[in-house]
């Protein structure tokens, strides 16, 4: 093992949301971190990945700091459309739980807490490889790495934080005899577009069509995202950007009742596999695991990103009372609490994915129209779906509650 040359009272493994996010909490409570990261910060400022912030997400932002560019750049939706063919539905939440989502790409929220990190000085060390946890089990766990230069390099640590997403090396360190995965994987992916063209819509369509799914999302006035449901195996190049718009105008029903979809240069395709995995416990040791590193939703219901925060909300507390205090009553309870959250979201990732699909089966399609029918005409359906669409408040799933 390299000979330890750095020392902090958190290493986080991975400058994602979640591992991003976890160092600037720490630090506004006094607490010290190290940030590795395997790409360069240019790369990790630039990946396309999720739109929509929940309230919740929204709101913590905001007390930490952050929501000024969120505020004057982001969009506030009160709901989203719910269509099938000839029939499109808006489900208003604010009307429905008094809350809303916002459209505020995850890069951008990535390149704020870039910003914001780098202005406090924060520790990063990008472009690392070989990353790999030490002694977790004990009280002095360490990470080893090598540097952008080459170097072996040691972190050692009070706390190892695995912030590095569904292919980092820190879920693995949990043993066998004490972790459980759960898995569901589904038999099709999502076509993501991004084009340079003002949204057709005012909010996100979520169509149902026997062609399969499609999404009508945003990221700004003049840039739309797109998502169709594809076979797995699906490779970017095969679709043609024409096949792409056809299929779009098909599924979003373009001529229909007036609306009519807007085309414009394609700038991005990229294929998203569909998955649902849930590791348990979150906590081994010395070592949390936060994020993508602990569970995977499919897209549908937009929780990813949210999911990751909320983690991290709970998680930062509990590491600033360990650390400073020698309190471990809030690490002790993190993963229990935090998975109340993980299951909820994805309990309604799944039901969303499962409702708005194309399968093969008739009997399934005629169950998904009358879910669809019911969330859109009943106030109790339609209520239950914004209430997660939207978000429970943070404090709503912990462990006190039902949840
Ligand atoms: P991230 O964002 O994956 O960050 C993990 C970071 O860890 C780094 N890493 C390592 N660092 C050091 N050493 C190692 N050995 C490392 N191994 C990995 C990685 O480079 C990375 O920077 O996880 P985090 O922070 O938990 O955040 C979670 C969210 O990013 C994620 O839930 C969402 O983006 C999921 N997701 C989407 N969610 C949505 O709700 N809507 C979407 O449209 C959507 N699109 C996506 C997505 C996830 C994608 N990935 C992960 C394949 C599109 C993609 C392509
Ligand atoms: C997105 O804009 O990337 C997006 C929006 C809603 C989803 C998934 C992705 O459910």
């Amino acid at each position: 093992m390299a000979a330890a040359d750095l020392r902090t009272q958190v290493a986080i493994i991975g400058a994602g949301p979640a591992g991003m996010l976890l160092s600037h909490l720490l630090a506004a409570d006094g607490v010290e971190s190290i940030v590795l990261e395997t790409r360069s910060q240019s790369y990790v400022a630039s990946r396309i990945r999720a739109g929509i912030l929940e309230q919740s997400t929204v709101d913590l932002l905001r007390e930490c700091g952050l929501g000024e560019r969120l505020h004057r750049e982001g969009d506030e939706h009160r709901g989203i459309y719910l269509q099938w063919p000839d029939e499109r539905h808006h489900l208003d939440f604010v009307d429905l739980i008094g809350r809303s989502v916002w459209v505020y790409g995850q890069t951008e929220v990535q390149k704020d807490l870039i910003d914001a990190r780098n202005a406090a000085g924060q520790e990063i060390h990008y472009d690392v490889t070989d990353t790999s946890l030490h002694d977790i089990e004990t009280n002095s766990p360490a990470v080893t790495f090598t540097d952008v230069d080459g170097r072996p390099r040691r972190v050692d640590a009070d706390i190892v934080v695995g912030c590095d997403g569904s292919f980092g090396p820190s879920r693995e360190r949990v043993p066998p005899h004490v972790r459980r995965d759960w898995n569901r994987v589904y038999p099709y992916s999502w076509f993501g577009v991004l084009a340079d063209i003002a949204p057709s819509t005012d909010e996100l369509i979520y169509a149902w069509h026997g062609d399969g799914f499609a999404l009508h999302s945003m990221r700004s006035a003049t840039v739309s995202r797109f998502y169709l449901q594809v076979p797995n195996g699906t490779a970017p190049d095969d679709w043609s950007d024409d096949r792409i718009w056809e299929a779009l105008a098909t599924r979003l029903g373009h001529g229909q009742n007036g609306w009519e979809l807007t085309t414009g240069p394609i700038t991005d395709k990229s294929v998203l596999p569909m998955r649902s995995f849930v590791q348990t416990p979150m906590r081994y040791g010395r070592l949390f695991l936060a994020g993508d590193a602990a569970h995977i939703v499919p897209p549908t219901g937009a929780k990813g990103l949210n999911l990751a925060v909320a983690d991290v909300a709970l998680l930062a507390p509990a590491l600033v009372d360990l650390v400073r205090k020698d309190d471990h009553r809030l690490a002790n309870g993190y993963s229990d609490t935090a998975l109340r959250r993980v299951w909820r979201c994805t309990h309604f990732s799944w039901w969303m994915t499962a409702m708005l699909h194309r399968s093969e089966d008739p009997f399934d399609e005629q169950l998904q129209l009358s879910q669809l029918r019911w969330v859109t005409s009943s106030a109790a359906g339609a209520a239950g779906l914004a209430e997660n669409y939207a978000g429970l408040p943070i404090g709503l799933t912990r462990s006190s509650s039902a949840g």
